[in-house]
């Protein structure tokens, strides 16, 4: 029967998988075979790739990635056991050599450790000698007494004691191995994500930290920045409900006790910070709007956070870059690196090596524990989480990780707005309503919004007191909706007075843009 056969291959690639994933939580987390695989397949993404998977998957992107790993590595698994079955020793090479090879491919990602290995290398033995065990009992199961079953090679046929019976008795025999095998698989999976997620001193480092005071604190938020319309987006986005992107399906754990920051390159004097010396500064403490490039027009890859930090400035006048350096290639324990425009890090913009947000340690899927943040420009360009090194040097000579991909070497965030109230296809009952919203230009501002009922005039919003330039800022417009669908549109206005465009773009090269629409019905 060939599909015991493809059972017995699924079944040890679960085991190994499982291994696999317990051997890295223990020894070498950036190194489990998903990681591995997954990252260099995100690595190795087009830019068109990674808008496609975002505009389906949202931040879902890396389940859906994982997921689709673990869908070609289950077919992968059956063909091995099929070719087992039919060439022994086949599946076995083949297990043996997806985890050689997965093994390798862990040494050549930016945070591997020297047992990168180790993980993927044993998975594929787990896996490689688990086949190879579960297909003798499933020939026993398998022989017929006329020895002419094709999923039984003929050398492995005459190698099976006669005295085997071919009955139900030893089909049951296998499949209770198989299932046992893959529950085995399963629960060393899962034992590891519990070993992961309880070993994460970094969480319990990150939970004692009291960071300083700043020594230059944000602005009390004005009186009228936050609107009273339910539904709105809140002006300061909760940590736990702020978006997350980033190329880590393993979050970096970074002990701040081993960070590092070294600046060098095209300066005067080399400058390197520990973690000590960086609290030890008089930190600052300033509110910014952070969107990622990927974000559709509506869409809520967006958010606003007060941020802690060092200015980047004042550490750059310590370097003094070369008067002919443009561009600050900031780099991440993982491998991420963002170019940067010398002079957003040395105007006088709130350009921060951020160690705080929103009161709190940075968590760990922002950055822990020092990020980058500079108003006014896309994160893929500027918000290096987990930064370990700043390189000062110039657009023509370097080129940072989205840029080779495909996306614009300068990422400015371009001016947006959303409607958040009322929301796609809720049923709004004729009457008077609100309709509410944010818009944003980090470090330019907002001058106004306007909204546009169907094919009606353009009519100005209330725009709330924005926190400053550098943050997004709410907006409503009271509406009497009469029964039937409407159309609804808005468009900020900037601070030079322009409307924001209505020209669609997507997202790729560098920002999406048009006007968001929302219909509703009224009834
Ligand atoms: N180390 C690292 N930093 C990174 C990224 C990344 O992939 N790795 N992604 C950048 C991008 S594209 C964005 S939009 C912001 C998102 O920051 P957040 O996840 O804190 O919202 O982080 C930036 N910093
Ligand atoms: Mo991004």
């Amino acid at each position: 029967m060939r599909w015991t056969a493809a059972a017995a291959g699924v079944a040890a690639a679960l085991l190994g998988a499982g291994a696999g994933e317990l051997i890295a939580a223990l020894f070498a987390p950036p190194s489990s075979p998903f990681a591995v695989v997954g990252g260099a397949l995100i690595d190795a993404a087009p830019a068109w790739a990674k808008d496609t998977a975002i505009a389906w998957f949202g931040t879902n992107d890396k389940t859906a990635l994982l997921i689709g790993i673990a869908i070609v590595l289950l077919a992968a698994s059956a063909l091995a056991g099929l070719a087992e079955a039919r060439w022994p020793r086949s599946g076995v090479i083949v297990f043996a050599v997806l985890g050689v090879g997965v093994g390798v491919l862990a040494l050549t990602r930016p945070d591997a450790g020297f047992t990168a290995w180790l993980p993927s290398v044993l998975a594929g033995v787990v896996a490689a000698v688990a086949l190879r065990l579960l297909n003798r009992v499933r020939m026993q199961g398998e022989r017929t007494p006329a020895g002419r079953d094709p999923g039984v090679a003929a050398d492995e046929r005459d190698n099976l004691p006669a005295s085997v019976p071919h009955d139900g008795v030893s089909r049951r025999r296998f499949l209770g191995w198989a299932a046992g095998t893959a529950a085995a698989g399963v629960v060393l999976a899962v034992a590891g994500s519990l070993a992961r997620a309880g070993s994460t001193a970094v969480t319990a480092v990150r939970t004692a930290i009291r960071l300083p005071r700043p020594a230059s604190p944000a602005p009390a938020i004005p009186a009228g920045a936050e609107l009273d319309v339910s539904g709105l987006t809140p002006l300061i986005t909760p940590n736990q409900d702020f978006y997350r992107i980033d190329t880590a399906l393993v979050v970096p754990s970074v002990d701040p006790k081993d960070w590092r920051l070294r600046i060098h390159g095209l300066v005067a004097q080399e400058v390197t910070l520990t973690w000590d010396e960086l609290l030890a500064l008089p930190l600052t403490e300033s509110a910014a709007t952070l969107s990622c490039v990927s974000n559709e027009v509506g869409g809520d890859l967006v958010g606003n956070a007060v941020w802690l930090g060092y200015p980047i400035r004042e550490l750059l006048k310590r370097a003094q870059p070369a008067a002919d350096a443009d561009m600050v290639l900031s780099t991440s324990v993982d491998g991420f690196t963002a170019g940067t425009p010398l002079e957003t890090l040395t105007d006088d913009r709130d350009a921060l090596l951020a160690v705080g947000m929103n009161g709190e340690p940075l968590p760990l899927e922002h950055g822990f524990p020092v990020r980058m943040v500079v108003p006014g420009l896309y994160g893929y360009v500027s918000a290096t989480k987990w930064v370990t090194d700043l390189e000062v040097t110039r657009f023509d000579r370097a080129t940072a990780y989205w840029t080779d991909r495909g996306w614009s070497a300068k990422g400015p965030i371009k001016l947006q707005s959303r409607i958040d109230v009322p929301r796609a296809g809720t049923p709004l009952t004729a009457g008077d309503t609100m309709i509410a919203g944010v818009a944003w230009q980090p470090h330019s501002g907002v001058a106004g919004v306007e909204v546009q009922i169907d094919d009606g005039p353009w009519q100005r919003a209330e725009l709330a007191t924005a926190i400053s330039d550098d943050t997004w800022v709410q907006w409503r417009l009271p509406w009497r909706a009469d029964a039937g669908d409407h159309d609804i549109r808005c468009r900020a206005i900037g601070a030079d007075g322009r409307p924001q465009t209505g020209a669609s773009a997507p997202p790729a090269p560098d920002g999406a843009t048009g006007w968001p629409m929302v219909a509703v019905r009224v009834s």
